[in-house]
Protein backbone atom coordinates (compact mmCIF):
# COMPACT_ATOMS: atom_id res chain seq x y z
CA UNK A 1 0.00 0.00 0.00
CA UNK A 2 1.09 3.21 -0.77
CA UNK A 3 0.00 7.03 0.04
CA UNK A 4 2.05 9.90 -1.55
CA UNK A 5 1.70 13.09 -0.87
CA UNK A 6 3.03 15.22 -4.06
CA UNK A 7 2.73 19.31 -4.75
CA UNK A 8 1.66 20.48 -7.94
CA UNK A 9 -2.44 20.22 -10.50
CA UNK A 10 -4.45 17.49 -9.94
CA UNK A 11 -5.81 17.64 -13.56
CA UNK A 12 -2.60 16.54 -15.00
CA UNK A 13 -2.50 13.50 -12.88
CA UNK A 14 -2.08 10.15 -14.79
CA UNK A 15 -3.57 7.83 -11.62
CA UNK A 16 -6.21 6.13 -13.04
CA UNK A 17 -9.24 8.46 -11.12
CA UNK A 18 -8.67 11.67 -9.86
CA UNK A 19 -10.98 13.05 -7.04
CA UNK A 20 -12.75 16.65 -7.46
CA UNK A 21 -13.71 18.98 -4.44
CA UNK A 22 -17.35 19.35 -5.89
CA UNK A 23 -20.78 21.05 -4.51
CA UNK A 24 -23.82 19.28 -3.75
CA UNK A 25 -25.41 20.63 -6.82
CA UNK A 26 -22.82 19.23 -8.83
CA UNK A 27 -22.90 22.19 -10.35
CA UNK A 28 -19.37 23.19 -10.99
CA UNK A 29 -17.38 26.08 -9.42
CA UNK A 30 -14.32 27.54 -8.96
CA UNK A 31 -10.81 26.46 -7.09
CA UNK A 32 -10.09 22.51 -8.38
CA UNK A 33 -13.53 21.92 -9.74
CA UNK A 34 -13.09 24.22 -12.16
CA UNK A 35 -10.22 23.64 -12.86
CA UNK A 36 -11.23 19.95 -13.31
CA UNK A 37 -13.98 20.92 -15.42
CA UNK A 38 -11.67 23.37 -17.60
CA UNK A 39 -9.15 20.41 -18.30
CA UNK A 40 -11.95 17.46 -18.80
CA UNK A 41 -14.06 19.70 -21.32
CA UNK A 42 -17.95 19.57 -21.18
CA UNK A 43 -18.45 15.91 -20.80
CA UNK A 44 -18.01 15.42 -17.66
CA UNK A 45 -20.87 18.04 -16.60
CA UNK A 46 -23.12 16.14 -19.34
CA UNK A 47 -22.26 13.22 -17.54
CA UNK A 48 -23.47 14.27 -14.15
CA UNK A 49 -26.25 16.24 -15.13
CA UNK A 50 -27.40 13.12 -16.91
CA UNK A 51 -26.79 10.39 -14.15
CA UNK A 52 -27.16 12.62 -11.04
CA UNK A 53 -29.39 15.41 -9.83
CA UNK A 54 -27.64 16.11 -6.75
CA UNK A 55 -24.67 14.87 -4.62
CA UNK A 56 -25.07 14.47 -0.20
CA UNK A 57 -22.02 15.91 1.83
CA UNK A 58 -19.92 13.67 2.55
CA UNK A 59 -20.42 11.90 -0.05
CA UNK A 60 -19.35 11.25 -4.07
CA UNK A 61 -20.46 10.43 -7.38
CA UNK A 62 -18.42 8.79 -10.63
CA UNK A 63 -18.09 9.98 -14.17
CA UNK A 64 -15.57 9.65 -16.66
CA UNK A 65 -12.58 11.91 -17.38
CA UNK A 66 -13.19 13.56 -20.58
CA UNK A 67 -10.06 14.77 -22.05
CA UNK A 68 -8.43 14.06 -18.99
CA UNK A 69 -5.72 11.91 -17.96
CA UNK A 70 -7.66 10.29 -15.66
CA UNK A 71 -10.11 7.42 -17.02
CA UNK A 72 -12.35 8.80 -14.49
CA UNK A 73 -13.76 11.68 -11.86
CA UNK A 74 -14.79 10.94 -8.75
CA UNK A 75 -16.71 13.85 -7.68
CA UNK A 76 -16.57 13.73 -3.40
CA UNK A 77 -18.52 16.57 -1.59
CA UNK A 78 -16.94 17.52 1.95
CA UNK A 79 -18.82 20.18 4.06
CA UNK A 80 -18.77 23.62 4.34
CA UNK A 81 -16.78 24.01 7.88
CA UNK A 82 -18.72 24.62 10.74
CA UNK A 83 -16.23 24.11 13.35
CA UNK A 84 -18.54 21.03 14.96
CA UNK A 85 -17.72 17.50 15.07
CA UNK A 86 -19.69 16.55 12.35
CA UNK A 87 -17.50 17.91 9.92
CA UNK A 88 -14.57 15.64 10.41
CA UNK A 89 -17.45 12.54 9.96
CA UNK A 90 -18.49 14.20 6.68
CA UNK A 91 -15.42 14.97 5.56
CA UNK A 92 -14.09 11.52 6.55
CA UNK A 93 -17.13 10.70 4.63
CA UNK A 94 -16.14 12.02 1.11
CA UNK A 95 -13.03 10.67 0.93
CA UNK A 96 -14.20 7.03 2.19
CA UNK A 97 -16.79 6.98 -0.16
CA UNK A 98 -14.81 7.99 -3.01
CA UNK A 99 -12.31 5.03 -1.82
CA UNK A 100 -15.64 2.61 -2.25
CA UNK A 101 -16.39 3.96 -5.80
CA UNK A 102 -12.74 2.77 -6.61
CA UNK A 103 -12.66 -0.64 -5.12
CA UNK A 104 -16.67 -0.90 -7.07
CA UNK A 105 -15.16 0.29 -10.57
CA UNK A 106 -11.44 -1.18 -10.29
CA UNK A 107 -9.71 1.78 -9.87
CA UNK A 108 -6.45 0.74 -8.14
CA UNK A 109 -5.01 4.34 -8.53
CA UNK A 110 -6.56 7.82 -7.08
CA UNK A 111 -5.37 11.29 -6.53
CA UNK A 112 -6.98 13.77 -4.19
CA UNK A 113 -6.94 17.36 -3.86
CA UNK A 114 -7.20 18.78 -0.06
CA UNK A 115 -10.97 18.48 -0.25
CA UNK A 116 -12.66 21.20 1.84
CA UNK A 117 -9.78 23.47 2.63
CA UNK A 118 -10.44 26.35 0.09
CA UNK A 119 -13.70 27.84 -0.79
CA UNK A 120 -15.21 25.85 2.40
CA UNK A 121 -12.64 27.06 4.79
CA UNK A 122 -11.46 23.89 6.77
CA UNK A 123 -8.61 24.36 8.43
CA UNK A 124 -5.56 22.63 6.90
CA UNK A 125 -3.84 20.97 9.67
CA UNK A 126 -7.40 19.39 11.08
CA UNK A 127 -8.36 18.41 7.53
CA UNK A 128 -5.25 16.90 6.93
CA UNK A 129 -5.18 14.81 9.59
CA UNK A 130 -8.55 13.31 8.25
CA UNK A 131 -7.88 12.87 5.23
CA UNK A 132 -5.15 10.65 5.87
CA UNK A 133 -6.30 8.64 8.81
CA UNK A 134 -9.33 7.82 6.73
CA UNK A 135 -7.23 6.76 3.84
CA UNK A 136 -4.90 4.86 5.88
CA UNK A 137 -8.11 2.98 7.91
CA UNK A 138 -9.24 2.02 4.13
CA UNK A 139 -6.10 0.71 2.11
CA UNK A 140 -5.44 -1.33 5.55
CA UNK A 141 -8.67 -3.64 4.89
CA UNK A 142 -8.79 -2.79 0.84
CA UNK A 143 -5.42 -4.06 -0.72
CA UNK A 144 -6.95 -4.16 -4.13
CA UNK A 145 -6.23 -0.38 -3.80
CA UNK A 146 -2.56 0.16 -4.74
CA UNK A 147 -2.08 3.70 -4.43
CA UNK A 148 -3.61 7.21 -2.94
CA UNK A 149 -2.07 10.13 -3.93
CA UNK A 150 -2.93 13.56 -2.17
CA UNK A 151 -1.99 16.27 -5.02
CA UNK A 152 -1.62 19.37 -3.09
CA UNK A 153 -1.75 22.67 -5.09
CA UNK A 154 0.08 25.10 -2.49
CA UNK A 155 3.25 24.95 -0.76
CA UNK A 156 1.64 25.39 3.13
CA UNK A 157 -1.18 22.85 2.18
CA UNK A 158 1.67 20.55 1.08
CA UNK A 159 3.64 20.58 3.88
CA UNK A 160 0.93 20.47 6.04
CA UNK A 161 0.07 16.66 4.54
CA UNK A 162 3.40 15.50 4.49
CA UNK A 163 3.36 16.24 8.49
CA UNK A 164 0.03 14.55 8.88
CA UNK A 165 1.14 11.91 7.34
CA UNK A 166 4.50 11.56 9.47
CA UNK A 167 1.72 12.08 12.31
CA UNK A 168 0.20 9.10 11.44
CA UNK A 169 2.96 7.03 10.81
CA UNK A 170 4.09 4.42 8.27
CA UNK A 171 3.68 6.24 4.90
CA UNK A 172 6.00 7.40 1.77
CA UNK A 173 6.21 10.91 1.28
CA UNK A 174 7.81 12.80 -2.06
N1 LIG B 1 -5.08 20.90 -8.35
C1 LIG B 1 -5.02 20.55 -7.05
N2 LIG B 1 -5.54 21.29 -6.04
C2 LIG B 1 -6.16 22.44 -6.41
C3 LIG B 1 -6.28 22.87 -7.74
C4 LIG B 1 -5.71 22.04 -8.74
N3 LIG B 1 -5.77 22.35 -10.04
N4 LIG B 1 -6.96 24.06 -7.74
C5 LIG B 1 -7.23 24.36 -6.46
N5 LIG B 1 -6.75 23.41 -5.64
P1 LIG B 1 -11.52 24.26 -3.32
P2 LIG B 1 -13.45 23.15 -1.36
C6 LIG B 1 -6.79 23.30 -4.18
O1 LIG B 1 -11.97 25.64 -3.03
O2 LIG B 1 -12.84 23.93 -0.25
C7 LIG B 1 -15.79 25.02 -5.62
O3 LIG B 1 -16.34 26.19 -6.10
C8 LIG B 1 -7.03 24.54 -3.38
O4 LIG B 1 -5.84 25.32 -3.30
O5 LIG B 1 -11.32 23.88 -4.75
O6 LIG B 1 -13.79 21.71 -1.13
C9 LIG B 1 -16.74 23.84 -5.66
O7 LIG B 1 -17.64 23.93 -6.75
C10 LIG B 1 -7.41 23.95 -2.03
O8 LIG B 1 -6.23 23.56 -1.32
O9 LIG B 1 -12.55 23.16 -2.72
C11 LIG B 1 -17.46 23.93 -4.35
O10 LIG B 1 -18.55 24.82 -4.42
C12 LIG B 1 -8.16 22.67 -2.42
O11 LIG B 1 -7.87 22.46 -3.81
C13 LIG B 1 -16.40 24.47 -3.42
O12 LIG B 1 -15.49 25.20 -4.23
C14 LIG B 1 -9.67 22.72 -2.23
O13 LIG B 1 -10.16 24.01 -2.53
C15 LIG B 1 -15.65 23.37 -2.72
O14 LIG B 1 -14.76 23.94 -1.79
Amino acid sequence: MAIEIVKGDITFEQTEAIANAANSRLAGGGGVDGAIHRAGGPAIMQELKKKYDTCLTGHAVITGGGKLKAKYVIHAVGPVYSGKSKDAELLAGAYRTSLELCTQHQISSVSFPSISTGAYGYPVREAARVAVRTVREYLNTHPEIKLVRFVLFDEETFKTYQEALAFNGNAQSL
